[in-house]
């Protein structure tokens, strides 16, 4: 990100709105009118409307802003997400991507974000429906002080984070255990939590999060369009992406210091507060097998507990919960 820095105080500057002096930004930030066009050029380019007049100076056009790196950063209120952003307008995955970044020690809170995935990753082999334009699909680098059995609790702690994101468009949305987001019984975003970790020590965990946001009916991928929903749809309203993804990293921030302050048992009321399956019928395949019963919440490092009908509780701790459907109804 160091390298777009001027270029962000730029829009940050320019979106206090009106015309900005070449001098006033040159002094703003300390550099010389001649480097602050060549910033403006360079902004023009990544896609902003910048009008300019000899005489009043710069004014940015803030309702057709594009969705890079500059923009997200330029909306950040955090400290530690996205310290450092990296942008790309086609990736595999986000979730690759940062794990090379990863491995090379790119800090915690470190972001990677695509406009488009040509092997965006689901869970088990799964594939995750990333066309260009319209959503977010983004990866965060946490290297969490905890065992890797504790890293599960981040798959929770995402969920909270997106829950919460989404809410301040449309509402509140449902998590579905372990790892889903939906509006309406339709999936409108998934989370996929990777970690590189020894037996006892997490070097860092991967958040991988997509989020359906600007996606309508007849822009998805023939194969989820049953299945699938996004922000849009729901609120009727095109969403400014950039600031999804500004309130999703604030989110992530909010409840990682809960998280590395107070433990799992914060998050986990959070997230129940979105989980709406408890007392219902469901249904939960894990790799062979499927167990049917009512839903008795989660316990408290996160596992499903299952009624079977024979009375007695299981906990499960990894699979898909097929089928929820409310006994009453
Ligand atoms: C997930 O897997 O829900 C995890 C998705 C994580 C995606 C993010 S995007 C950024 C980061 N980089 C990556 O490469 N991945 C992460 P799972 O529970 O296995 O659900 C996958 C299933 O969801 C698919 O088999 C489809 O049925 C459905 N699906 C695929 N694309 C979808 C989409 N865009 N919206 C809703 N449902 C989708």
């Amino acid at each position: 990100m160091a390298k777009e820095a001027t270029e962000v105080e730029i829009i940050k500057v320019l979106k206090e709105g009106g015309f900005v002096s070449g001098q006033s930004l040159s002094s703003r930030l300390g550099i010389s009118r001649t480097a602050v066009w060549k910033h403006i050029k360079a902004l023009k380019k990544m896609g902003y409307g910048i009008a300019a007049s000899p005489s009043k100076g710069y004014m940015l056009d803030t309702q057709g802003l594009p969705f890079n790196g500059v923009e997200v950063a330029s909306v950040l209120d955090t400290e530690v997400i996205g310290k450092e952003v990296h942008f790309f307008d086609d990736l595999g995955s986000t979730n690759l991507k940062a794990f090379e970044l990863g491995r090379t020690g790119a800090p915690e809170g470190t972001v990677v974000i695509a406009d488009a995935q040509s092997a965006g990753k689901g869970r088990i082999g799964r594939r995750w429906e990333s066309p260009p334009g319209m959503n977010l699909y983004t990866s965060i680098i946490l290297r969490p002080p905890v065992p890797p059995q504790a890293a599960q609790n981040l798959t929770f702690l995402a969920a909270v984070a997106v829950a919460g994101a989404i809410e301040g468009y449309c509402g509140p949305p449902e998590v579905k255990w372990p790892n889903d987001i939906l509006i309406e019984g339709k999936k409108v975003a998934g989370i996929l939590m990777e970690m590189d970790s020894e037996l006892d020590r997490i070097h860092f965990v991967v958040a991988g999060i997509g989020i359906n946001i600007n996606m309508e009916e007849a822009s998805m991928p023939e194969g989820i369009r049953d299945i699938a929903t996004s922000v849009r749809t729901r609120s009727g309203k095109a969403v400014d992406r950039a600031r999804l993804a500004g309130a999703l990293y604030s989110g992530m921030e909010k409840w990682y210091k809960v998280y590395l302050k107070d433990g799992f048992a914060p998050i986990r009321d959070a997230w129940k507060r979105y989980f709406r399956a408890e007392g219902k019928s469901i249904k939960v395949v894990s790799f062979s097998s499927a167990t049917a019963g009512i839903c008795a919440g989660i316990d408290d490092d996160g596992a499903l507990l299952l009624r079977t009908p024979a009375g007695k509780v299981e906990r499960v701790i990894s699979g898909d919960v097929l089928s929820a459907r409310n006994e009453a109804g």
